[in-house]
């Protein structure tokens, strides 16, 4: 009896089997454990106390049996019950991550906010004065040739250059200054593995008494072994930019170390552009830069071809 009621309870799927094996084992008119009691009246008084004991036994592990049953079944199946295997390794999601170019741009920004610089903004539709006019290109200067600019209407243009950002921050505040200015500038260029029609520069601008080409060396120098690595070689060429005098062009030795490849222009403020904005050019000087940051990037990673950075290649893209 207790085993046959052990097993039924045990192997009860749903809440009506339960009720059946109880009504079976337990049922007070017609269960078997009450047929047994029945048995217990007819027994001699010395056969009655060992039956007895069993009996009150039996009872207590089929009621115990019956709870438990009840029990299983009310609460939900668990995974282990559902087949599900919790020692699988599991599926990790694919996460994605920033652009590298959008990486080296943050990057950018921390080194140079550590060196004191804040960032500033203006627009990537310019117009003709803040791309050339107020940067001492004059009309005639082969600068602007439209061969060279994508001009849209009256006047305006994509920028060709963030330069531009170095006058709209002049003309709304007075010195010092001391920002960088980041994004995209486009040009009709040829494109090849070191040259894209858009591109992003990040522009510098120290405004101050007492700025001399020195700071300027110092500050490109130091950008350039906390962001390409101490041993990185860089070398300054003499150069012309309408809006500095003197002007540089600065060179990093490419990754394999047999070229150099240019990485920006800079140089000292040209007094006309103070003019153009309202500083008074024997009151302070300052020095200006401009550098490819897609060129960054690619010597930073060791990248050989900067059109990898604009395909949106995912085997590419995640590497970094
Ligand atoms: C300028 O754009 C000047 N505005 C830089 C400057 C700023 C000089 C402040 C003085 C003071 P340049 O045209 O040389 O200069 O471009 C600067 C850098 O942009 C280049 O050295 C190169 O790293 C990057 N660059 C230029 N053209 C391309 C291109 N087509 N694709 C990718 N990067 C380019």
């Amino acid at each position: 009896l207790e085993s046959a009621g052990l097993v039924a309870f045990g192997q009860a799927e749903s809440a009506e089997g339960v009720e059946e094996a109880r009504i079976e084992f337990l049922g007070q008119k017609q269960g078997r454990l009450k047929a047994a009691q029945e048995r217990l009246k007819t027994l001699e008084p010395a056969a009655k106390r060992g039956y007895g004991q069993r009996f009150n036994a039996v009872k207590q592990a089929l009621e115990a049996a019956c709870d438990g049953a009840k029990a299983r079944l009310e609460r939900p199946a668990s995974l282990e019950d559902r087949g599900i295997d919790l020692t699988l390794p599991g599926h990790r999601p694919r996460l994605g991550h920033r652009h590298p170019l959008t990486q080296t741009a943050d990057e950018l920004i921390d080194l140079f906010g550590r060196f004191g610089f804040a960032v500033a903004r203006g627009p990537e539709v310019e117009d003709v004065r803040h791309n050339f006019e107020a940067l001492n290109i004059p009309p005639s200067h082969p600068a602007r040739d439209p061969l060279d600019n994508f001009y849209l209407s009256e006047g305006t243009m994509l920028r060709s250059q963030t330069s531009t950002v170095q006058i709209r921050v002049m003309e709304n505040q007075p010195p010092p200054v001391r920002v960088i200015a980041i994004g995209r500038v486009y040009r009709p260029d040829t494109v090849d593995a070191t040259h894209s029609f858009m591109f992003h520069q990040i522009e510098g601008l120290m405004v101050d008494r007492g700025v001399t080409m020195a700071d300027l060396k110092t500050v490109l120098r130091l950008f350039a072994q906390s962001y390409l690595g101490e041993d990185v070689q860089i070398r300054f060429r003499p150069s012309f930019f309408p809006f500095t005098e003197p002007s540089v062009e600065v060179d990093m030795l490419w990754h394999g170390g047999d070229r150099w490849v240019e990485m920006g222009g800079a140089g000292m403020v040209d007094p006309n552009v103070f003019r153009a904005v309202g500083y008074d050019p024997d009151e302070v000087t300052g020095f200006a830069f401009g550098l490819g940051i897609e060129r960054l990037c690619m010597r930073r990673h060791k990248i050989d071809d900067i059109r990898l950075l604009y395909q949106n290649d995912v085997r590419f893209l995640s590497q970094f």
